[in-house]
């Protein structure tokens, strides 16, 4: 069979800090916004929170045996914020480097290389009583926290991604409020947003700076919209949220501009961000890769909703969709990196890709064939990617565990490798198993 993957794909798991580690407020970490936001149980599904999650700060060096026997050649993770910099001061907490220090050695002996975010949804409470990311001096202190972080870690990280999602922080943080800091409000959204970007811009230029070998990027969900009709106003709101998750973000990126909005919206209701002079050259600075989530279409319609600029999603009856109510559809994989590709002409990585399904532990064994069903469709739409001439270089499987998954708790499991949450035990579900055999069959190195 022909392989087309080049050599050096790699083939990886993703997870994040706060979703993992546990040991919240253990060895000098303090709060973060999402053990702030969890503190009112009702937003959470099952009233949980991240307090001990997979206890994978104790338990790393299982995990990354896990990662060897998967065969994996790189892993994605973050760096929780409030575990290396407690408080303002400019000391990093030792026992903080350390945890990662000791992780990173055990993934370099295991021959397993790493991508680090930066930010991925573990703000420090002490940041988030300055205003968070609705406030603009939060892109300079990010700034100084991501220098802090290039010169501790240097080039044992071999990717290095800035922010995650800004648009699904934009969108639940600060419209819907169904993730922390749980605001609803557009014009502080459009404000967060636009500190997001900043955010990562005056990263990349300390990156530079520094003068590492590594690589840095942004890692940006994609959803491919489709109106529920043909009829206009469903098409221009399927056109109304393509802008404000994904061409916005695109179009700073690529082009160093805001795309051009329909005549008096944004600017009707006040929301425009506060642009200074100089940013969007910031923004637009040149990465050397982009990171792609990618999990679902979504069918958008035309609805009196003032809050959500008269968009609604619809059911998309008839088609596969996973527990989280997400469409299956692997083609939109490629339309989403093809666009992505035009734009910003970049290497990409798919930085997450996954499905959640109610599994069943029996016999020590998880047979979660739909799982394995998802990830071997959409593993082939990025073969097909690489014949249209995509240039991809990676693909992180979301997630390596079960784990937290924000606003429903511990009740979606993304993971290939099933956890008991009681237990802490781990047990590699089918799906793992395959994408162990897929990844042994296809590397190339
Ligand atoms: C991503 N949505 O988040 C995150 O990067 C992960 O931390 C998360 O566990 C994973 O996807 C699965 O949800 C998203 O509602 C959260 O559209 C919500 C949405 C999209 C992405």
């Amino acid at each position: 069979m022909t392989n087309l993957f080049p050599k050096n794909f790699e083939w990886g798991v993703a997870t994040s800090s706060y979703q993992i580690e546990g040991a919240a407020l253990e060895d000098g970490r303090t709060a973060g916004i999402w053990d702030a936001f969890c503190e009112d149980h009702s937003r959470i599904a099952d009233g949980s929170d991240g307090a001990v999650a997979c206890d994978h700060y104790h338990r790393f060096r299982e995990d990354v045996a896990l990662m060897r026997e998967l065969g994996v050649t790189s892993y994605r993770m973050s760096f929780s914020w409030p575990r290396l910099f407690p408080t303002d001061s400019p000391e990093p907490n030792e026992q903080g480097v350390r945890f990662y220090r000791e992780l990173f050695a055990a993934l370099h002996d295991a021959g397993i290389s790493v991508m680090a975010t930066l930010y991925h949804w573990d703000l420090p409470v002490w940041l988030a009583r300055r205003g968070g990311f609705a406030s603009r001096e939060t892109a300079q202190v990010f700034a100084d926290f991501a220098t802090r972080l290039f010169s501790l870690f240097g080039d044992d990280v071999d990717y290095w991604v800035t922010i995650n999602e800004p648009s699904v922080i934009a969108s639940l943080g600060y419209i819907t409020g169904e993730h922390a800091p749980g605001e609803r409000d557009m014009a502080k959204a459009m404000a967060a947003a636009h500190h997001l970007l900043l955010a990562h811009g005056l990263a990349v230029q300390r990156f530079r700076e520094a003068g590492l070998r590594s690589k840095i990027g942004i890692v940006l969900n994609l959803v491919k919209y489709v109106p529920d009709s043909p009829r206009p106003r469903d098409r221009f709101a399927r056109f109304k949220l393509d802008l404000f998750y994904n061409e916005w973000f695109l179009s700073a990126l690529g082009e160093g501009r805001y795309p051009p909005l329909p005549a008096g919206f944004l600017r009707r209701a006040k929301c425009h961000p506060d642009v200074h002079h100089g940013d969007m050259e910031i923004i637009a600075q040149p990465v050397d890769f982009v990171g792609v989530n990618y999990y679902t279409r979504a069918r958008v319609r035309a609805a009196h909703c003032p809050s959500q600029m008269n968009c609604v999603l619809a059911d998309d009856p008839g088609d596969e969709a996973t527990d989280m109510g997400w469409t299956i559809d692997p083609d939109g994989l490629r339309d989403v990196c093809k666009r992505v590709y035009r734009t910003l002409r970049k290497p990409l990585y798919i930085t997450e890709n996954g499905a959640a399904f109610d599994d069943e532990l029996t016999g020590g064994a998880v047979h979660d064939e739909k799982r394995t069903d998802y990830l071997r469709r959409h593993i082939e739409a990025v073969e097909q990617l690489l014949l249209d001439w995509v240039d991809v270089r990676g693909y992180y499987v979301w997630s390596l565990l079960d784990n937290f998954e924000w606003a429903h708790g511990y009740t979606r499991r993304f993971g290939i490798t099933h956890v008991n949450f009681d237990t802490g035990e781990r047990t590699p579900k089918d799906s793992a198993l395959w994408y162990r055999d897929f990844i042994r069959d296809h590397r190339r190195s």
